[in-house]
């Protein structure tokens, strides 16, 4: 039975790759919930939000028809389940791509050579619209899993599979021959909680939240102490989100300047910016930006 009571229920995945990423990602925005992985529902104290635990298969579906609001899924499930949901967001984890894949000694060499032949898939609604975008026509043999083993098997003569590594594909004798989709985790909502004025507002509040995160993640806040001389030097070093601040020290002529960094630039930039005159680097990591 679904039970309205003006709470929103978000569902992500149960057990599995996404699981962890997920919770980390509502606890940053603030909930607090304990995640109770064997019960359906996990209760949030401190915002009205139920987390569902759920396999990640059927979400899609279970959020087009009410039963979640919300969603966070891969977007390779989505577009597979053929779901009628909104799309919110990207999260920035779960990244993977759906590709064809063919024996290391095959003598595929094109898309075009696929014609006739058998492809082994857990994804045959995704592989149909590709090979149909292609004009291509190929026996689809559709399995549950294990769909590396297809080709050595005799089962197929290539395979449309999920890789992130590609470490599970190559140890079965494998190499991509073209990319089908790329994917990473997304939330995905219902249209009528979407539209439902009550839902939209903690949809929007919860939609804040998890930006402020996204745009917080691999980023520092770095602060640093300088003279007065040399702020003009150092300004053009830094790629600030706008200016960076700059307060001024007791002692004379020195200023402290603050900004945020992203991670990957922060140690060409910390050598750089003490070439040109900055001390005291101090570098902090920031939960969540709000713009
Ligand atoms: O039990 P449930 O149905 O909920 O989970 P599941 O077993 O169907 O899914 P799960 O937990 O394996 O993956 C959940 C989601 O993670 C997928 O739908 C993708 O969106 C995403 N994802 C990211 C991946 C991978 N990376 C991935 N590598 N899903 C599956 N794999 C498989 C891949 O197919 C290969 O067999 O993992 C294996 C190792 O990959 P390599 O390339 O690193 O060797
Ligand atoms: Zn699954």
């Amino acid at each position: 039975m679904i039970v309205n009571n003006g709470r929103l229920k978000i569902a992500i995945q149960k057990s599995g790759r996404l699981t962890d990423a997920s919770i980390d990602l509502l606890r940053k925005c603030g909930l607090d919930f304990e995640f109770q992985r064997h019960s359906l529902y996990s209760p949030c104290r401190n915002f009205k939000i139920d987390l569902l635990s759920l396999r990640d298969d059927d979400i899609p579906e279970y959020v087009q028809d009410g039963v979640a609001d919300l969603g966070i899924v891969g977007e390779n499930v989505t577009k597979e389940r053929q779901a009628k949901v909104k799309h919110l967001t990207r999260l920035g984890y779960g990244q993977c791509k759906l590709i064809i894949g063919i024996p290391e000694r095959s003598k595929i060499t094109s898309i075009r050579h696929l014609q006739d032949k058998r492809i082994a898939t857990t994804y045959p609604v995704s592989l149909k619209q590709f090979l149909r975008s292609k004009s291509v026509k190929a026996e689809i043999v559709e399995l549950s899993g294990a769909v590396e083993l297809a080709p050595t098997l005799d089962v197929a003569d290539a395979i449309c599979d999920i890789v992130s590594t590609g470490t599970t594909m190559r140890v079965n004798g494998l190499k991509p021959l073209t990319t089908i989709l790329e994917s990473q985790a997304a939330l995905i909502v219902n249209g009528s909680s979407y539209a439902d004025k009550e839902k939209r507002n903690l949809i929007d509040r919860l939609m804040i939240r998890i930006s402020g995160c996204l745009q917080a993640r691999g980023k520092r806040y770095l602060m640093m102490n300088a003279p007065m001389k040399s702020i003009e030097r150092l300004k053009s070093i830094l790629p600030s989100m706008k200016s960076p601040t700059i307060v001024p020290l007791a002692e004379k002529d020195m200023v402290a300047l603050h900004t945020v960094v992203a991670e990957d630039d922060f140690w060409d930039l910390m050598e750089n910016l003490k070439m040109n005159g900055a001390s005291d680097i101090v570098v902090v990591p920031i939960e969540t930006i709000i713009n």
